[in-house]
Formats: C-alpha cells, sequence, structure tokens
C-alpha cells in the first residue's frame, strides 16, 4: 500500500491495466502517430502509466480509503474475468485522444459501474458522465485545441490481441508540482483485487 500523502488525501482511481504485451503492441501501433503533422503539440501519456479509467474517486480523506477498498474488493469478486483487446482510435473532442476498447464490453460497463457506485457509498464526488471505455493516449496542452482526426484515422486498423481481465485495480495519480510545463500526473499501483465470480 502506498502511503498516505501529508495532507491526508490521495488522488484515487479504479482501473484496469492491460497486460505488457498488449502495451508493447499499442506502444508500436503509437509510434508512427508521433512524427504526424501537430504531434509534437500535444502531451502524450507514458506507456508505464496506460491504464483503462473505470472510475475516479477524486481526493479520497484517509479516513474513507479503507472502507473504499473494502467495496472495491466486493465489487471486483462478483465478476467473472473478461476478454478485451484495443482496437480502433476516438477523441473527445479537440483535447483527448484514445484507443478503443473491444470485447466483453457490457461487462467492462457494469464493472465500471460498481466501481463508481462504490465511491458514491463513501459520498466520493464522482461525477455523473456516461462511461466511456477507453485509453488515453495523448492531450492537447492547456487550452489549445487540436486537430485528432488524422491520428485518429492512423489508429483505424490498429487491433491489439485480446487478454483476460482478472484484477481490479486501484491506482493513485499524483499531480505534478504546478509551474512544470508538460509535466504529466505520475500513477502508482496501490491495490488490485481478483475477478472471481465464476
Ligand atoms: O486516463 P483517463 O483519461 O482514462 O481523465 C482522467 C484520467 O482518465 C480521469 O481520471 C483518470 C486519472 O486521472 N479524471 C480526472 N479527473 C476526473 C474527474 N473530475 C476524471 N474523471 C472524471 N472526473
Amino acid at each position: 500500500m502506498a502511503s498516505v500523502g501529508q495532507t491526508g488525501v490521495v488522488r484515487l482511481f479504479a482501473a484496469l491495466q492491460p497486460p505488457d504485451a498488449v502495451l508493447t503492441q499499442l506502444r508500436s501501433a503509437v509510434r508512427p502517430l508521433r512524427t504526424l503533422p501537430g504531434a509534437d503539440r500535444l502531451r502524450w501519456t507514458p506507456p508505464p502509466g496506460w491504464h483503462i479509467t473505470l472510475a475516479f474517486f477524486g481526493e479520497v480523506p484517509e479516513e474513507k480509503r479503507s472502507a473504499l477498498e473494502g467495496r472495491l474488493f466486493r465489487a471486483a469478486r462478483r465478476y467473472p474475468a473478461f476478454p478485451l483487446h484495443l482496437a480502433g482510435g476516438g477523441r473527445f473532442g479537440d483535447r483527448v485522444l484514445w484507443v478503443g476498447v473491444q470485447g466483453a464490453r457490457r461487462t467492462l460497463v457494469r464493472l465500471a459501474g460498481s466501481a463508481a457506485a462504490a465511491g458514491r457509498r463513501e459520498h466520493l464526488g464522482l461525477e455523473e458522465r456516461a462511461y466511456h471505455p477507453h485509453l488515453t493516449l495523448a492531450r492537447a496542452r492547456g487550452r489549445t485545441p487540436a486537430d485528432l482526426r488524422p491520428l485518429v484515422t492512423a489508429l483505424d486498423d490498429f487491433t491489439g490481441d485480446p487478454w483476460q481481465v482478472t484484477e481490479l485495480v486501484l491506482l493513485r495519480s499524483r499531480l505534478p508540482a504546478s509551474g512544470v510545463p508538460g509535466e504529466q500526473p505520475r500513477y502508482e499501483r496501490v491495490a488490485a483485487w481478483p475477478l472471481a465470480a465464476g
């Protein structure tokens, strides 16, 4: 377990981490994208931190942490292992470039809903926006919009190998010190619980 920060709160989110072999494939697919026009103006997410977010809990006070973890543990064990693969590109407007997630999407969406419900029962301030499975590859810098369409098109033909999701992971997000240009949050795995139904 990670130590609790000085202020007694940690930024936490539930996620899935694709296996290394899949991340290596994705890394190869993304490499040529980074040479396309405009790609150097984006902030590319570092491969070691690549993840599929299930639910973002925000700043979690120390006293709620073990209850949240207990709820996530119990949620995870209600699900069977299920297959996913990465495929195709997409974007959120002109700000976020992502690779899509295919396979047992209904199970994935239900698991994300259960992770969000765990947070809500601890009265953590989760946003109500619809869940859209994705793995974020790059973000526009600051307020500058980016034309992400050519990058999305370049990912059209990408399909990664399927893998079996066997655990729900709790990640900690450490924000960069303010004022450091281009620096990104760092993610740290703090816990993982097996999917154990079936
Ligand atoms: O890596 P992705 O894009 O899946 O966008 C943030 C990132 O997701 C998301 O949580 C992940 C780790 O930071 N996130 C950050 N703030 C958020 C918020 N207030 C948020 N998701 C929902 N509400």
